[in-house]
């Protein structure tokens, strides 16, 4: 049945933002009426398994960084997804990964654009709140992914793996690589970073384990996400521990800028080197020997799902509480879990022998 027009979300714009385009999103659109549809999930706090998919929604993404090639895959396959739901896409977002206030911004924008979700990329855990709780209380879905906020500044978060695999499986595969024995550091992305500061405390975490008594991590440093600034920090650790054995860098960005340093050094094939990264850009240093073996997620059916989950919240399928179920198209079935958080699954491991099979 069709519901009374929403009052409240354009009252909320107005109130709420001296947003000059409040008055043409609460204009009485198709968008609105769209919104108008969907509402019920989220004021009855009730999902409905058997809601029909909408079609004719808007969705945002919001990535941590536009011209980092992670986020390119990811947001492309949320593109595919959309397009493929009937749905449109649109990305936006700062260029630089400790860009904060550029992406507030980039909420407050998508929220005056009246999109009808947005699935973002957190470069801090707390300073987008404010901006998502007002997204959120204008009938706007948020659904961060890759990288969380607090979970009540959101919806869910797709996450791309357990952030405890992760962690953990990064300082094993480090472990081994280097005989279990000598100083490490990591080489991390922003220091705001919800999702690598979350794996490091996974990563110090494991190392607490006794199997791990002769290995030392020295240092956490930062490239930002930066290409320069990680090759940098490289050669800093390098020239400030001359004793490394091994070096974690959880980010696609941080890995390649390490390996291109080491690949060109006396280090090379001797410092080890693991992390995440992906295939298109570790293949040759896979090859060449820089690197044993690290791992990664698919980001492009990180950024479908992402995608697939908005769409199923908009269409009032789920509400993000623990325990419901939805269908993800192709991608099967997920189940919500504890905090609103939907887990894409395992990451995999890429070394010499399966590199070649992967493209992306
Ligand atoms: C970089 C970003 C992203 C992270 C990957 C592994 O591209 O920091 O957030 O998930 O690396």
């Amino acid at each position: 049945m069709r519901k009374a027009p929403l009052r409240r979300s354009c009252a909320a714009l107005a109130a709420v933002t001296s947003f000059a385009l409040a008055a043409t999103a609460c204009g009485g659109t198709t968008k609105e009426d769209v919104k108008n549809d969907t509402a019920s999930a989220s004021a009855t706090g009730k999902a409905d398994p058997n809601a029909e998919l909408k079609k004719g929604l808007t969705v945002g993404f919001l990535p941590k960084q536009v011209n980092n090639p992670y986020f390119t895959s990811a947001d492309q396959g949320g593109e595919a997804a959309l397009k493929e739901l009937g749905s449109r896409y649109k990305e936006v977002g700062p260029s630089s990964a400790t860009d904060t206030s550029g992406q507030v911004n980039y909420v407050n924008t998508l929220t005056q654009q009246q999109v009808d979700a947005m699935a973002v990329s957190a470069q801090d855990p707390g300073a987008l709140c404010t901006a998502l709780k007002q997204a959120m209380s204008n009938d706007i879905k948020v659904v961060t992914y890759d990288s969380d906020t607090k979970p009540e500044c959101r919806n869910a978060f797709v996450s791309q793996a357990g952030a405890e695999d992760l962690g953990r499986t990064e300082v094993q595969l480090l472990a081994e690589q280097i005989g279990h024995k000598g100083e490490i550091a990591i080489l991390s992305a922003a220091q705001t970073a919800t999702n690598q500061n979350t794996w490091i405390e996974f990563m110090k975490d494991e190392l607490e384990d006794p199997k791990y008594k002769d290995i030392k991590l020295v240092k956490v440093a930062y490239g930002d996400d930066d290409a320069q600034k990680s090759f940098q920090q490289t050669q800093g650790l390098l020239q400030e521990y001359p004793n490394l054995k091994g070096i974690i860098s959880p980010t696609t960005v941080g890995i390649k800028a390490a390996a291109q340093y080491l690949s060109g050094s006396k280090y090379k094939g001797k410092v080890k080197l693991t992390g995440l990264g992906t295939p298109n850009d570790m293949r040759k240093y896979v090859k060449d020997g820089t690197v044993e073996g690290f791992e990664l997620w698919d980001p492009a059916k990180l950024g479908e799902l992402a995608a697939r989950t908005a769409v199923a919240m908009v269409s009032g399928r789920i509400t993000g509480k623990e325990g419901e179920t939805f269908t993800a198209g192709d991608m099967g079935e997920y189940t919500i879990g504890k905090d609103g958080v939907i887990n894409l699954g395992k990451p995999t491991v890429f070394t010499k022998e399966n590199i070649d099979k992967f493209d992306f």
